[in-house]
């Protein structure tokens, strides 16, 4: 957890403010840190909508709490998957 603060934090600080991920700071935020899970997302629109559905108080900024929920979402369907192959194996 103590990781994941300083990263968002690395990433959130590249404007000078680093309480919220700005829409630049965001895509490049996910296109470093979670390149495993973006890579297969087709289309330089689909991160755009994604980080847009995100932004539940919608003031066009991810702030940490808002972060947590696409990493902890990735999280999810990343074990979605482990445990659907396991059974189709
Ligand atoms: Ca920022
Ligand atoms: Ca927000």
């Amino acid at each position: 957890m103590e990781s994941l603060t300083a990263v968002f934090q690395n990433h959130a600080g590249k404007d000078g403010n680093t309480c919220d991920l700005s829409k630049t700071e965001s895509l490049r935020f996910l296109s470093t840190e979670l390149a495993a899970f973006t890579k297969n997302l087709k289309g330089p629109g689909v991160l755009d909508r994604r980080t847009r559905k995100l932004d539940i108080n919608c003031d066009g900024q991810l702030d940490f709490q808002e972060c947590l929920n696409l990493t902890g979402g990735m999280a999810v369907a990343c074990h979605g998957s482990f445990t659907c192959s396991q059974k189709c194996n």
